[in-house]
Parts: structure tokens; sequence; C-alpha cells
């Protein structure tokens, strides 16, 4: 058994069938004649109806046999109604999807519908961001609701097989995932798409409390038809931990995950579940199943969006098709900018400065809409200061589940924001990692960097799926006005050295604490 398991209390009073329901010492004397019979789930309803009846006419005993089964027959009720209330969690993880790559946030020249019409039915976030502006320590972020660097995650990971002379390297088993939360309260759980948190068994989504793993275990473009980097392995598509084939076809990829998408949801319809949907688009190399090729004005990236907002379409359909629509909170959102070295297949970030792999907010903020009709309000647009971590305690909380109380989690409950009841951050501050260094932190509308490199491009981007190549720049200590100044241009530095000096002891302070506090990264 794994370590990690001890931090939680077990779930000692199972909400389903299993357990018998004695009523002895209720009311006190009687003597239960034959209803022992283990208390019915959901999926059982009625049968509580078959209970024996007591051999006595005696009037008073009739009628604390009565009151009795009155009793059990609430209670049934309300196990049942309790275990029927378990929400269903869907979390749609897009790959390098920009701040301006939807409907609702902006996009030009491709439609959104289904994305569009689950941000009129519940809300959308403009100040949501990603822990990171990568793949790798994005993930670790949002699997355990904590910045990168406390898990041990502060880099892209490659494929184990590139460098076989050192340790693998994952996301540490001890660690607890969103998967492993929900599994105290018996949720089915699935991953499906890229994995990107260790590629050997140990580090796979079925180690770390998912059911079953369906997709790639790091990003697509790590294979041999790199356009510019030739080391990579075979890119294997996974079954769990087993290898199904190499080098599958981008095309299908969307279309195939969707489709083991829906399965799950349909095979798990009387029970709780999590789907984790973290599609390997639009990551590049893009790929787009005939569906929609051709279909945006915008090019491949365009139509590569357009079929994931159709994928989004299908699973909302089935939730419908199932009756549990109003019993499922989704989520969706993307793990970090757009690759903008890609050009024309990358997407955008306007009108935040760049994109991903650096920490200007283009890098960080992300579209984020969340749906749960009944639950969540329609048509809220918050724009609370939010991030991806955040859904680990939001989701643990929904769930009834307990969050991990023996480490520290950088996560807040967005519920009461999420319900339109507060539109107050959860959070002071929000740092921003270059890597394994702290460069920026937002406060309010205040965003300070700290004197850093970061990439850039000297023109425009590249184009058909091969980059151009980033020229490196240089910024000084700079500080923004979000609020004002969305595209962090104008440096107020000079004109506020009490807010400098404020965010630079907030830095320092996070910074030393964080050696202290740093758990391990998983090596084997
Ligand atoms: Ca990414």
């Amino acid at each position: 058994m794994k370590r990690k398991r001890k931090f939680f209390v077990a779930d000692k009073a199972p909400l389903l069938g299993g357990s018998k329901m004695c009523h002895e010492g209720v009311g006190g004397g009687f003597q239960c004649a034959g209803y022992h019979k283990p208390t019915p789930g959901p999926s059982e309803e009625g049968s509580i109806i078959a209970l024996v009846p007591p051999t006595t006419t005696c009037h008073k005993r009739l009628h604390s046999f009565a009151t009795r089964h009155i009793l059990a027959l609430t209670t049934a009720i309300l196990l049942s109604a309790g275990a029927q209330a378990l929400p269903n969690f869907i979390l749609i993880n897009t790959d390098d999807q920009g701040y301006a790559d939807t409907g609702a946030y902006g996009a030009k020249d491709f439609e959104t519908p289904h994305l569009d019409q689950m941000a009129r039915e519940g809300i959308r976030f403009t100040n949501f961001y990603c822990p990171a502006n990568a793949c790798s320590p994005s993930r670790a972020a949002l699997m355990t609701g904590s910045y990168p660097v406390r898990v041990g995650i502060p880099h892209v990971l490659g494929p184990s097989k590139s460098r076989p002379d050192k340790p693998a390297v994952g996301l540490n088993p001890d660690e607890i995932t969103i998967a492993e939360v929900l599994k105290t309260k018996g949720y089915a759980t699935a991953c499906v798409g890229k994995w990107h948190l260790g590629d050997i068994p140990k580090f796979l989504p079925t180690n770390q409390g998912f059911d079953s793993f369906f997709g790639l275990p790091y990003s697509n473009d790590m294979w041999p038809k790199h356009p510019t980097a030739k080391h990579f392995p075979d890119l294997p598509l996974m079954e769990g931990t087993k290898v199904l084939e190499v080098n599958p076809d981008m095309n299908q990829l969307t279309t195939r995950y969707t489709e083991r998408a829906l399965s799950f949801i349909q095979n798990n319809a009387k029970r709780p579940c999590f789907l984790y949907l973290a599609h390997s688009m639009p990551h590049v190399p893009l790929g787009v199943s005939d569906k929609f090729r051709g279909k945006s004005k915008q090019g491949m990236y365009g139509d590569v969006i357009m079929e994931i907002d159709w994928s989004v379409g299908e699973i909302i359909r089935t939730l419908k098709e199932l009756g549990i629509d109003d019993n499922t909170m989704i989520i969706f959102t993307s793990d970090n900018g757009p690759w903008l070295s890609y050009g024309d297949h990358a997407g955008s970030a306007l009108p935040l400065r760049e994109g991903k792999g650096t920490t200007w907010d283009g890098g960080h903020r992300v579209p984020c809409i969340v749906r749960w009709p009944g639950q969540i309000p329609a048509g809220q647009v918050s724009d609370a200061m939010v991030a991806n971590f955040d859904f680990l305690p939001t989701i643990a909380t929904r769930a009834s589940a307990a969050a991990p109380s023996d480490r520290i989690i950088d996560g807040k409950d967005l519920w009461p924001i999420l319900r339109g009841e507060s539109n107050v951050t959860p959070h002071d501050v929000f740092f921003f990692y270059r890597g394994p260094q702290l460069v920026a932190v937002r406060r309010g509308p205040w965003k300070l960097h700290l004197p850093h490199p970061y990439r850039s491009l000297d023109g425009e981007g590249g184009t058909g799926g091969t980059p151009v190549k980033y020229i490196q720049r240089k910024t000084p200590q700079a500080l923004y006005n979000l609020d004002d100044d969305i595209g962090e241009k104008n440096d107020l530095l000079a004109l506020h050295p009490d807010i400098v000096a404020e965010l630079q002891t907030r830095i320092s302070n996070f910074k030393e604490t964080m050696k202290q506090e740093a758990r391990p990264t998983g090596e084997v």
C-alpha cells in the first residue's frame, strides 16, 4: 500500500449497500423481526418494502414497529439521496490553448459554440492562472493543488528513454492527486489524453489514483517526426501501463480521446465519476479529423479548436442523455499559453503579452469555464484572481472528501466564487515561476517582475508546423497595473516604490519558506 494512504481518514460509513441496519435499541425493547437486510443502495430502491413484519399484534408494538421502520425508510432514503448527490467531475485540460482561443474570450475566424454555451450556462474566469507556463509543471499544480516547485516538478519532463543514463523522473507517488482524493469517496476515475508527469509505470496515472489511462505519457511532439529535434524515441499511445501503438495518427487523437471519454461517462452513469480529459491538442504537431478539416477561416489551428469544441458538446450531450447533467461539474481550461514560435500553428493570448514559456501573462493566464446546472448560476463572468491549483480543494469539498491535511496545499476552495456569492480572490498573492526561479508576483492589480531573461520573437512565428527560433530578451525589474494595462506595457516602477518594496518582500519570504517546504521529485 502506498504510504500516502494513511493520511486520509478511512471512510467507514459507506453510502451504498452492504452494511446491516438493525434497529435494536431504537425505541428500546422491541426485537426487530427479520429486518437485517442490507441497506439498499440507489439501484435497489424499492427493496426496502420487503420487510418481514413482526409477529405481534400489540398496538404499542405495532406503533413502535411503524416508527422504527419509518425511521429506517427515512434513513435509507437519505443515504440513498446522499450517494446520488455526490457529483461527477469532468476536468478538461487542453494543451497550449491561449487566452484568446475560445469564442467567449475573443477568438477570431473560428467558432466555439459549445464552449460559448458552456460559458453562458456557467462561469467564465478572466484572471485564471496556470502556476507554470509549460506542460509538466502546470499539470503537477493542477493534480496536486500546489505550486509546481513545491511538488518537485518545475521543468518539462522528457521521455525517460531519451536519457537512459539518468534516473526516470516524475510526480512523486507520495503526492496526492485529485483522483486519489476522490478515490476515498469511491469515485470511478479515468485519465484520457496527455499525462506528462512521468512515463514509467510508477509515475503513470494508474499509480496516481486513476482506474484507467488511455493516452500519451508526454507531449505529442516528443517523437521521431519532430521538425527540429531528432533525438526522440517512438511516441507510445498507452492503455494503462501498456503500449497500444506507437506514433499514433495525430488526426485521430481528439476523436479517439472523446470516444473514450464518452464510454467512461456512459459506463459510470450510476456512480460518482471523475474524468480527467487532457487533450493533446492544440499542442503541435496539430492534427484534426476530416470532420473539422478546413472548417475554420483561421486554418488548421482553428479547425483543431473547433474539434475540441465539438468534443465538449458531445460530453454535455451525453450527460443530458444519461440524466446526469445537473449532477456534473465540468471544468474547461488549458495548461499554459500559446507556443508563439509556431506562428500559424499556435494560438493567441492577445491582449496579453507573450505566450508559453514566459512569465508574462500570455504564458500563464488562460481560459477557464466552469459549468454545473442548478449549482453554478448561469452567465457569470468573474475577474477574481484564481488558479488551476484551486480545483483540488474545490473538488474535494464538493465531494465531501478530505483534501490532504498533512502538507501545504496552495489551492483554495472556489465554491463561493462559483456560486456567485463572492468575487474576492482567495489569494493575497500569486507567484510566477520561470522553471524553478520565482521571478514575478501579482497582488491585486499589481504585478512585479524581477529582472530576468525571457524568450520572444523577432518578427513573425513559423508556418505549417515548423517553428522559428526565439530570441532572448531581458526585462529589468518592472511594475505593471494589470487592471489598467493588461498587456504589461507601462512600467510604473518609479511611481510606486512602496508597492515595489512590499512585493519584493513577498517574493523574498516565499522563496525562503519554499526552500524549507518543497517536497521531493519522484525519481527511480
Ligand atoms: Ca502545454
